[in-house]
C-alpha cells in the first residue's frame, strides 16, 4: 500500500525555461520575478578569467567554512536557513571581509546585477536593497561548494519555506508570499554531473506540511518526486542560473575527482509592491 504522505498527487507546474548564450538582461530578470520564466540559463555570461580568480580567492580563503546546519557543503558568506533574523545578520556582517576577498580586485559581477537591477526598479518607483535588521544588513552573495554524498551534490529543496523558519520578526519572510529569485553564477563546474535539476512542482504550504518541510522546505524525497517530471540546466564555468526558488530544484551528483562545484548564490523578490528585498 502507498504510504500516505506520498498517495496524493502532487500538481504539475509547468515549467518555462529559457537557455542562451550572452550577458544576463533586465527584461529577464523581471520575468522571473513575475513568474513568466521558471529557469533562466545565460551560458558564457562572465568572463574565465574572472570565475578562474574567484575560485582561486575561494579556495584560499581564511573565512571559509564547512556548514553545520545539516546541508553538507563548505561556504563563505551567510545563510539565513534555519537561523531567526538576528543570528542570520550578525553572521553577515562578520562574514562580509571574506565575501569580499572572493572578489579581490575584480569588479564583482553579482554587484553588477544588483545595481543594474536597482537603477531599472527605482526608474519604476520601487526600491531595491539589501535585506537588514539592527544587527546588521545581508551581504551581496554567498559562495557554497556542496558535498552530499547521495543521489545530489545538493538534496531536492524549495528556497521559499525558509523564509518563514525565523518568524515573522525578519523582513524577508514578507517575500514568501511572492516569487523568490534564486541568482546564481557558477565560477567553477566538473566536467560531468552537478546539473540544477528543477522538478515541475512548486510545492503549496500543505505540500511541505503533508512532508514535515513547513520551515525548511530540504529535502523533497525520492518518493514524493517521483511522479514528477525535471528539467536539468547543464551548466558551465561562466554561466549564471536565475531560477524561481519556489519550485523544486536540486543539484545532482558530480564526481569526486572532477573539477570543484562552486557557486555564488543570492535570493531577491518583492517584500511589498514598491520593495524588492536581496539576501543570502
Ligand atoms: O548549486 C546550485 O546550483 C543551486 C543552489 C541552491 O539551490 C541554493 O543555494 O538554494
Ligand atoms: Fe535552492
Amino acid at each position: 500500500m502507498l504510504n500516505k504522505e506520498v498517495s496524493k498527487v502532487q500538481a504539475i507546474s509547468p515549467l518555462s525555461i529559457k537557455e542562451r548564450t550572452g550577458t544576463i538582461n533586465i527584461a529577464e530578470i523581471i520575468s522571473v520575478l513575475k513568474g513568466e520564466i521558471t529557469g533562466l540559463h545565460i551560458k558564457q555570461a562572465f568572463s574565465i578569467e574572472a570565475a578562474d580568480e574567484i575560485t582561486a580567492n575561494f579556495t584560499g580563503n581564511p573565512g571559509l567554512k564547512e556548514r553545520t546546519d545539516g546541508v553538507p557543503g563548505q561556504y563563505i558568506g551567510a545563510s539565513h536557513y534555519r537561523k531567526d533574523a538576528s543570528t542570520y545578520f550578525a553572521e553577515a556582517q562578520e562574514a562580509r571581509p571574506f565575501v569580499d576577498a572572493v572578489f579581490g580586485n575584480l569588479l564583482d559581477p553579482v554587484r553588477g546585477v544588483f545595481d543594474g537591477l536597482k537603477r531599472h526598479l527605482h526608474s519604476q518607483g520601487i526600491e531595491l536593497r539589501l535585506a537588514q535588521s539592527e544587527q546588521g544588513q545581508a551581504n551581496v552573495c554567498r559562495a557554497l561548494c556542496w558535498s552530499g554524498t547521495g543521489t545530489y551534490d545538493l538534496e531536492p529543496h524549495d528556497d521559499v519555506a525558509q523564509l518563514l523558519y525565523g518568524g515573522n520578526d525578519c523582513e524577508i519572510s514578507a517575500v514568501a508570499n511572492n516569487i523568490v529569485a534564486a541568482l546564481n553564477f557558477y565560477p567553477s563546474m566538473p566536467k560531468e554531473g552537478g546539473n540544477l535539476r528543477i522538478w515541475s512542482h512548486k510545492p503549496t504550504v500543505a505540500d511541505r506540511k503533508s512532508q514535515g518541510l513547513e520551515t525548511t522546505g530540504y529535502p523533497y524525497s525520492t518518493a514524493y518526486l517521483e511522479p514528477i517530471p525535471f528539467y536539468d540546466l547543464h551548466l558551465k564555468a561562466g554561466d549564471i542560473a536565475l531560477i524561481d526558488g519556489g519550485y523544486v530544484h536540486g543539484v545532482t551528483r558530480h564526481s569526486i575527482n572532477d573539477k570543484r562545484r562552486l557557486l555564488l548564490n543570492c535570493f531577491f523578490g518583492f517584500a511589498q509592491p514598491d520593495l524588492v528585498l536581496w539576501w543570502t
